[in-house]
């Protein structure tokens, strides 16, 4: 099994370095910090739940003998499937201090994912709350397919015992990639770098001990952790807020009662958001900044944050691999709706190409690569990955398709075959892989499809077999995938039988030009 690592080239480690963007902090360090300087500042509030900084504290390092006392050492990781729920934070943070490394699961995954993460990461033990749904009875059926998961964690607690030093320099936890290609791929961060990305923003949110940030998206995705996130804000010493949902029907109560300041939302929840502002009965003016995120916002609805929710929009453009732009509170309002911000850090390098690789001018779209001091420099342990993902000299392809002008980037699409479904990344590859499982589908091809309230949708072409007892309906498709141990959004929202793929007499036809082909002929006739 391969540890995992992360490593840049000596000097830029030591360019980041001198330049103050690594700091020699750890992620643990960070709690006890904040619990010294002030102990009785409330860092978590979920349900009739407060937990002070020293509270959290105590909490986390209880967390942190138990994992130890199970017998698992600095180094190994530990799969998190923990929904929007106070555990979340004495469960990652134990492992932080006990030299353990969290591998972020999402609370939709379910065993095939699960599995994958176990086999790929090595994981010794998953962490798991019996919040929302049963948990514990998932990681079971993951632990009976990868025996090598042998510890199922819930509420962990142990008597003290000495707490490892944590280099600064190394791996802190495995992040999970939308997965532009089949499976999701492991992204190592190291506390250098991550608390470098959410210190900044953070300082570019203007966050202070006075913030309230509501976590309403899911906490394990990389926006509502770091940008700026639960983790900026417990950097700030501020408050978070846990939202188990992010409806406006949940979120405007929380909004009202705790005085929330700051939150981010993907496009979808912030056109539901503006629509149920004007009729709500609860009092949102505490909130200052909104940042929407995870896909594109379109101007024209970005235009109507203001007068609908009466707060500053922050659009925010990042990815779980490190690069993250921010319009800025102070940019005019034009670059605010029109832009998705600029990059974080001085040293982040951007290159604009086109498919030859020569750079485009300001104001031409192309290709994205970046490098810089918290973008990663290599996926965990996937050489073919690694070889497409990067460049040579160190810059990550992130396949978005980019407009500079000013040093202020508007995404114009994606250069691969991920669907974008409301913030959630889905592989078109995976998809198929699955429907091919099926006996009386001959072939698939996934596509996405725009649409009005997601962003865009998944569209399943399907070829049904013959001579294979009948063919299925779209609702048996998607029973089908539904029985793949799969996230329910990976579900295709519409299945479409085809009797076969034109073109396919053109033989090599490769399955990005197959999928472009179908996807344009869908939206001809609609
Ligand atoms: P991931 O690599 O799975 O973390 O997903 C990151 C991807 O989400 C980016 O490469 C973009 O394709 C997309 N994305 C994130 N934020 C935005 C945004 N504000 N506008 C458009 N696309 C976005
Ligand atoms: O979509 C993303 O992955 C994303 C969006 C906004 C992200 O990782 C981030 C900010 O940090």
């Amino acid at each position: 099994m391969t540890d995992p690592i992360q490593t840049w080239p000596e000097d830029f480690a030591a360019r980041y370095r001198e330049k103050g963007y690594w700091r020699g902090e750890t992620m643990g360090g960070i709690l006890r910090a904040r619990a010294a300087e002030s102990p009785d500042a409330v860092a978590v509030v979920d349900g009739d739940i407060r937990w002070t900084y020293a509270g959290l504290l105590a909490r986390a390092e209880a967390a942190a003998y138990g994992y130890l006392s199970l017998g698992l050492a600095p180094g190994d990781r530990v799969i998190v499937q923990i929904p929007n729920v106070a555990a979340f934070f004495p469960a990652v943070f134990g492992l932080f201090l006990a030299g353990l490394l969290p591998v972020y699961a999402l609370p939709p995954h379910r065993e095939t994912e699960l599995a994958h993460f176990a086999r790929k990461s090595g994981a010794k033990g998953i962490v798991v709350t019996d919040a929302v749904f049963d948990y514990a009875a998932l990681a079971r059926k993951v632990q009976a397919e990868v025996p090598t998961l042998r510890h199922i964690i819930q509420d962990p607690t142990g008597p003290a015992v000495p707490l490892p030093q944590v280099d600064p320099a190394k791996v802190a936890f495995l992040q999970i990639s939308g997965g532009s290609t089949g499976l999701s791929k492991l992204i190592p961060r190291t506390h250098d770098d991550y608390i470098y990305s959410f210190r900044a923003s953070a300082e570019i949110c203007g966050l202070t001990p006075d913030s309230v940030y509501l976590a309403a998206l899911p906490v394990a995705h990389n926006f509502p952790m770091s940008s700026p996130g639960v983790f900026g804000t417990l950097y700030a010493g501020g408050t978070v807020v846990m939202a188990p949902d992010p409806s406006p029907g949940t979120a405007f109560p929380l909004i009202a009662a705790h005085g929330v300041t700051i939150t981010g939302l993907v496009p979808p929840l912030a056109l539901l958001w503006m629509q149920a502002a004007p009729r709500t009965p609860h009092e949102l003016s505490s909130l200052q900044l909104l940042g929407v995120g995870g896909a594109k916002f379109l101007p024209e609805a970005a235009a109507r944050v203001r007068e609908t929710l009466g707060c500053q929009l922050q659009q925010v453009f990042g990815m779980a691999e490190g690069l993250v732009n921010y319009t800025r509170p102070g940019d005019t309002e034009d670059t605010i709706i029109q832009t998705q911000g600029r990059p974080i850090s001085p040293d982040d390098e951007i290159l604009v190409l086109d498919d030859d690789g020569t750079p485009v001018p300001d104001g031409q779209p192309g290709n994205l690569l970046t490098r810089g001091p918290y973008t990663i420099r290599a996926y965990h342990d996937d050489p073919a990955a690694n070889a497409r993902s990067f460049t040579p000299d160190g810059f990550y392809r992130t396949g978005d398709i980019v407009i500079r002008r000013s040093g202020y980037l508007t995404v114009q699409g994606r250069a691969g075959d991920h669907i974008n479904r409301a913030g959630e990344k889905i592989s078109a590859e995976e998809i198929e892989d699955h429907l091919l499982a099926h006996p009386q589908i001959f072939d698939a091809a996934v596509v996405s499809i725009p649409d009005k309230h997601l962003g865009e949708r998944t569209c399943a072409f399907v070829i049904p077999a013959t001579g294979s007892g009948g063919t299925p309906t779209a609702t048996e498709v998607r029973a089908f995938m539904r029985t793949r141990g799969v996230a329910d959004f990976k579900v295709p929202d519409q299945v479409v039988f085809v009797p076969e793929f034109e073109n396919t007499a053109a033989l090599k036809i490769s399955r990005k030009a197959l999928r472009a082909a179908l996807r344009a002929k869908m939206l001809e006739n609609t």
